[in-house]
């Protein structure tokens, strides 16, 4: 496999340099870390059995076409954005030590009764299908896979959120026995994200609970992860343990981090740079061949209503 020249981070250029040596240290995380969780991973791994293995591979919607070929899976799965597992591409290995089983997902704030579900029953409760979609990330690379998983407006409607809730403000697991960068000191762990109740119905808002027609790999954010195709790929917050349904904008972890670069909509558009660079084209982490970008990452027919009435704000970063 081609390994992908190395992109600006995502992190103020000032941390990515103490962050990056700080890991290398870390005995888990280095080249020992690879070999340790590699030999967890044969526990593990029989640990994880997924009890919905089932439903997979599900039918596919056919109304979600792609202007691409597919990623071809090793390139998807091998070359990943996942922090709680260190901020190089090449996680993979590193996030087999999470425990996707039992795991717990709770509805809370703005809802008529808070309720904690466990993934399962959650996953057996809503429609499977499989979509194929492109994915962009910020740091202008994009891909296109195969998710499987459910319509996140069957979500909210599971969650009966009140209709004073404005925003769904979504949370990753905090536990750094199963994520040891998470003791790293520099990121506003757990990593967190958020959606306008609008955005969180559009039919394009897929919770993702596989890809490549099996159940969902840890690396991709395993059991639950969301993805926003329409916006750049911090949007889609992985392995989620907690909705919570507020009035209040929700800060995600990029915009904590730094809110000059990165804002609440980051929708794709290729005529607005990152301060650091152009977003007019990516690099496809299949062909790795350069593309133009498309305003909405080629999705304005389903969202580009949602944002009339807002061109003042930072729609775009
Ligand atoms: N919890 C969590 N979710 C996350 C991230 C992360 O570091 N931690 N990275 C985001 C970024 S920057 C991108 S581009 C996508 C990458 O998804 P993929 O690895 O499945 O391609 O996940 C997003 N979700
Ligand atoms: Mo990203």
């Amino acid at each position: 496999m081609h390994i992908l020249h190395r992109r600006g981070w995502e992190i103020p250029e000032s941390q990515a340099t103490p962050e990056s040596i700080y890991l290398n240290r870390r005995a888990l995380l280095g080249g020992a870390g690879a070999l340790a969780a590699s030999a967890i991973l044969s526990s593990s791994a029989r640990a994880d059995t997924d009890p919905t293995a089932d439903l997979y591979p599900a039918k596919r919607n056919e109304k979600f076409t792609l202007d691409r070929d597919l990623t071809p899976e090793s390139n998807a799965s091998n070359y990943n954005n996942f922090y709680e597992y260190g901020t190089d591409k090449y996680i993979g290995g590193r996030a087999q030590l999470l425990r996707t089983r039992s795991w717990t997902v709770k509805f809370e704030g703005m809802v008529e009764k808070e309720m904690t579900v466990g993934i399962d029953d959650l996953i057996r409760a809503m429609p499977i299908e499989e979509r194929l979609y492109r994915m962009r990330c910020v740091e202008a690379w994009s891909m296109a896979v195969p998710w499987t998983g459910f319509a996140m407006a069957k979500l909210v409607e599971y969650a009966k959120p009140l209709s004073s809730a404005k925003y769904v403000r979504m949370e990753t697991f905090l536990d750094s026995s199963m994520a040891p960068a998470q003791r790293l000191p520099f990121f506003p762990w757990p990593y967190v994200e958020g959606l306008t109740m609008a955005e969180a119905t559009n039919e394009l808002a897929f919770m993702v609970t596989g890809i490549y027609g099996k159940p969902a790999v840890k690396q991709h954010g395993a059991p639950l992860r969301l993805v926003t195709p329409w916006k750049y790929g911090f949007k889609g917050i992985k392995s989620i343990v907690r909705f919570s349904f507020t009035d209040q904008r929700p800060k995600g972890t990029w915009e904590v981090l730094q809110a000059s670069e990165y804002g609440f909509w980051a929708n794709v558009n290729p005529q607005v740079p990152h301060p650091r660079w152009s977003q007019a084209s990516e690099e496809d982490i299949g062909t790795r061949e350069r593309r133009p970008t498309l305003l909405f990452n080629g999705y304005g027919e389903y969202v580009a209503d949602l944002y009339k009435g807002a061109e003042k704000e930072k729609l775009y970063m």
